[in-house]
């Protein structure tokens, strides 16, 4: 799963359910979109039951995932459940195993109701919440009804807590799957004193990237505004770029082992999922996410017509809308 509260709630769900009822001994790992077929092969084999959420599919994997999960699903159970758009051409349900796939809501959502339909207690709601919340879709009808279940207020501060706290420890996975494993006792965040802590540093990490993005935003295209290795988290990072950049799409990078790592944002009507996976299919990189909210790895020798490119799109889509 992915490592953002989000995917960690869907794994929280799903350990509950693997290991804590069905008693079975359960791995938990992190990936993302671009090493997903990688990660399949090098840390399952045929005879495992594989589950997966929270994780879109890549272009350009696309083949190598359908291999492995066809031979997965050959000899264990393979389920899939994720939110995430696919990629273009792709129905998701054409997969091996078990296919959830909706864009309707968060990971944790879809893997909360699949459990919920095998006996999962309804107590565990609040930990999908804890995930919705993460990822924005916290507004879904689902969400506001399950809301008036518990106390909002309560259920939010938790919420901040998860979330600010993975924020801060963003490839610390021995970490990340120790919250896994506490979150699958329906465990409250704010029991945990590495949780609050770390929630405590990212809160104040957030205040002094913001700032830095303020006096450090590039603003060297028309519709598309840059900051280059922020101080922090990429995602953020490119919120408050699009804010102080005053552009439609706001855009973070770093740079490792040669590729430029990037999140984006974009306001309403700007939809960064297709224009990243048209784009990619073009020039040969790895893009996509949501609508608003999407990231790409892209080689550095091809950052600048990436970004040529991608402004020039941003222009089109502004105009046709
Ligand atoms: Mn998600």
């Amino acid at each position: 799963m992915h490592g953002d509260s989000d995917g960690v709630c869907s794994g929280a769900l799903a350990y509950h359910y693997y290991a804590l009822i069905q008693h079975c001994s359960v791995d938990v790992y992190f990936t993302h979109p671009a090493g997903l077929a990688n990660d399949l092969l090098e840390f399952t084999s045929n005879g495992d039951n594989v589950f997966i959420a929270d994780i879109a599919l890549c272009e350009k994997s696309i083949d190598a995932i359908k291999n492995v999960l066809r031979e997965r699903a050959r000899h264990g159970s393979v389920v899939y459940i994720d939110h995430h758009p696919a990629p273009l051409g792709l129905n998701p349900r054409d997969l091996s195993g078990e296919v959830i796939h909706d864009t309707c809501c968060s990971a944790s959502e879809l893997v909360y109701k699949y459990f919920h339909g095998k006996g999962l207690s309804d107590e565990y709601s609040r930990v999908a919440l804890f995930g919705a919340i993460g990822d924005y879709l916290d507004n879904t009808v689902w969400v506001n009804k399950v809301l008036n279940d518990w106390d909002k207020r309560h259920v939010f501060f938790e919420a901040g807590i998860l979330i600010q706290a993975l924020e801060s420890s963003r490839r610390e996975y021995d970490f990340k799957r120790r919250i896994v494993k506490y979150l699958a006792h329906n465990s409250l965040p704010s029991n945990d004193s590495e949780l609050v802590l770390r929630a405590i540093i990212q809160g104040r990490r957030d205040e002094e990237l913001r700032l830095w993005i303020r006096e450090h935003v590039v603003k060297k295209y028309k519709f598309l505004s840059l900051v280059v290795n922020p101080p922090g988290s990429l995602g953020r990072a490119a919120t408050y770029t699009r804010v102080y950049g005053s552009s439609p799409v706001g855009l973070a990078y770093e740079i490792r082992n040669n590729i430029a790592i990037m999140s984006l944002r974009s306001i309403e009507g700007i939809d960064l999922n297709i224009l990243l996976r048209k784009l990619c299919k073009e020039i040969n990189c790895s893009g996509g996410g949501h609508p608003n909210a999407a990231g790409a790895r892209v080689e550095v020798d091809k950052l600048e017509i990436f970004f040529n490119l991608l402004d020039k799109m941003i222009s089109e889509h502004v105009r046709s809308s």
